[in-house]
């Protein structure tokens, strides 16, 4: 398929690039020039698996790992700078999300509208919880004190992309010993689906009714669990507690977005059309920790139906994100 958009795809600049040297020594070529080599590698493989534009974004967890605020700030305006000028490059093929200092909700609002304003960026993207400098005090956007900061993600009308990061080392007990379910294997979708729940059941979206999520990995495990969170046995009377007026998969199904980032399974894309219909789903590749030649593909020849390929390839981030592009 001609003319694909993907959207969860990975640069980096110095000072965030380490964050992703955890893989080993064998893949750390590949990934770092991945991360780096946006301009000419990047390019190339998008030309050769029909990818027109991508929107891009910084690796992980970086900004959101930064305990010192004042620094988490600075070095996300590096980011941000860095992508403009990947953009201003190639306004057609690249698109930006902007790195948030979350740790510090005002700053982080101001940055998102500099980003929005000044360089024509989409959205944001923020790779999960913020550290703060204390393991007990994890910050989740669900919190009260980012209530103003998400008034401003929806004054602005640019959707949010939560992306994973790992839990803090020892943080949950379950993984020690373990160590294979963390990342991709598990602990990502772990971590992102929880916290996509805490912003629905915190009545996030009854005060910002107009806000827009999307997350990846072909929705982070939680399509296939809408009906379970809902459900209540006969012996459970009593209502979920939480701060929102309605039930989750409503929330979901209007607030959310996913996209196929790293998840190429031809049954959980089938289920997420199923469950969330076919406008709600985004192809992504996850650059550079997959393989755009696999996942297009894929997207190509995956049985689902002309009309579905189309607005899934394409057409769902043109609206979604307002792209100048035809559909
Ligand atoms: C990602 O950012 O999406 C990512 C990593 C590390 C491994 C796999 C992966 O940061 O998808
Ligand atoms: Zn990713």
């Amino acid at each position: 398929m001609k003319g694909k958009i993907a959207l969860e795809e990975h640069f980096a600049i110095e000072e965030t690039l380490g964050d992703s040297q955890v893989f080993g020594a064998h893949v750390w070529p590949q990934l770092r020039s991945g991360l780096l080599d946006i301009q000419t590698k990047l390019i190339a493989e998008m030309d050769k698996t029909e990818v027109e534009m991508m929107i891009l974004s910084l690796n992980a967890p970086a900004i959101q790992a930064i305990a010192d605020r004042k620094r988490a700030v600075e070095v996300a305006k590096l980011a941000n700078d860095a992508l403009a000028e990947h953009c201003r490059k190639r306004p057609d093929r690249f698109a930006g999300f902007a790195a948030l200092p979350m740790q510090d909700p005002d700053a982080a609002a101001r940055e998102l509208e500099r980003c929005v304003k000044d360089f024509k960026f989409v959205g944001a993207l923020v790779n999960g919880f913020s550290d703060s400098g204390d393991p007990n005090n994890l910050l989740y956007y669900d919190l009260p004190q980012y209530r103003s900061f998400w008034k401003t993600v929806e004054a602005l009308d640019v959707p949010f992309y939560l992306h994973p990061r790992n839990p803090l080392p020892d943080q949950i007990p379950g993984y020690r010993g373990h160590n294979w379910l963390l990342g991709p294997n598990w602990a990502f979708n772990a971590e992102t689906s929880v916290h996509s729940l805490r912003l629905i059941g915190s009545g996030l979206f009854d005060e910002c009714p107009k806000l827009k999520i999307v997350i990846g990995h072909l929705g982070e495990g939680i399509p296939a669990l809408l009906w379970r969170i809902d459900h209540r046995n006969e012996w459970m009377k009593a209502p979920h507690k939480y701060a929102a007026k309605g039930w989750v998969a409503d929330y979901f199904r209007k607030h959310f977005w996913i996209t196929t980032s790293g998840n190429y399974s031809t049954s959980a894309l089938k289920q997420a059309i199923e469950e969330l219909g076919s406008d709600r789903v985004m192809f992504s590749v996850d650059w550079p920790f997959e393989d755009p030649a696999q996942a297009g593909k894929w997207m190509d020849t995956t049985p689902i139906s002309e009309a579905e390929r189309k607005k899934v390839g394409r057409d769902n981030a043109i609206g979604l994100f307002k792209l100048p592009l035809k559909s």
